[in-house]
């Protein structure tokens, strides 16, 4: 597989992504360092926010094949400024994260991360697997052994756990601590 890092900012579904992409199960987790699994290199969303942090993930990426900026459908904005890509040097993917989501503009994300330069962009929802296939095949190198088989079995419907904002009701009994 080509190693691939992802950049984008907290909350975008990076680490989601990183769960959807390696299995079925997919568990709140906060990203607290710079974490290499295998072949996808998660950072936490403060490197991409803040001026000071963002030379480390600079430095990051030349430890990886790939660049994924990664941008949720849910959006309003972006942040990331019109032609970047090229301050990389290795090949900048855009990934569109969240299209399940309500309100989600997947389009519109996607015309974002087209204008920083990131060429090809995929759409993603980690939680019902779609595109998960897509980014898979792109990702995959000759010899390579996919955790799926198939596409239908890679873009299945995810086990979702936990999430971030998803307060069990209280008295409910129904409490997950991570
Ligand atoms: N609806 C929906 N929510 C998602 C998806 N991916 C992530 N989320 C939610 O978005 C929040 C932030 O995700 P996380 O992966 O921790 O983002 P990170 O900070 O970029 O690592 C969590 O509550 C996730 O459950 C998705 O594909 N669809
Ligand atoms: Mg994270």
């Amino acid at each position: 597989m080509k190693k691939m890092i992802m950049m984008g900012r907290s909350e975008c579904g990076k680490t989601t992504l990183r769960q959807a992409l390696k299995g079925s199960t997919i568990q709140y987790e906060k990203t607290q360092y710079v974490n290499h699994f295998d072949v996808i290199i998660d950072t936490p969303g403060e490197y991409a926010e803040t001026n000071s942090l963002a030379r480390a993930l600079a430095l990051y990426s030349y430890e990886a094949d790939v660049v994924a900026l990664v941008l949720s459908a849910t959006e309003p904005y972006s942040l990331y400024p019109p032609n970047i890509a090229p301050l990389a040097n290795r090949p900048v993917i855009g990934i569109v994260t969240k299209t399940d989501a309500p309100g989600a503009d997947a389009e519109q994300a996607g015309e974002w991360l087209r204008l920083t330069g990131a060429d090809p962009i995929f759409y993603i929802s980690s939680f019902t697997g779609d595109g998960i296939w897509q980014l898979l095949e792109y990702l995959k190198e000759p010899g390579d052994v996919l955790p799926w088989e198939s596409q239908e079995e890679a873009e299945a419907d995810r086990n979702v756990l936990s999430t971030k904002f998803d307060v069990p009701e209280i008295g409910s009994g129904n409490y997950e601590f991570i």
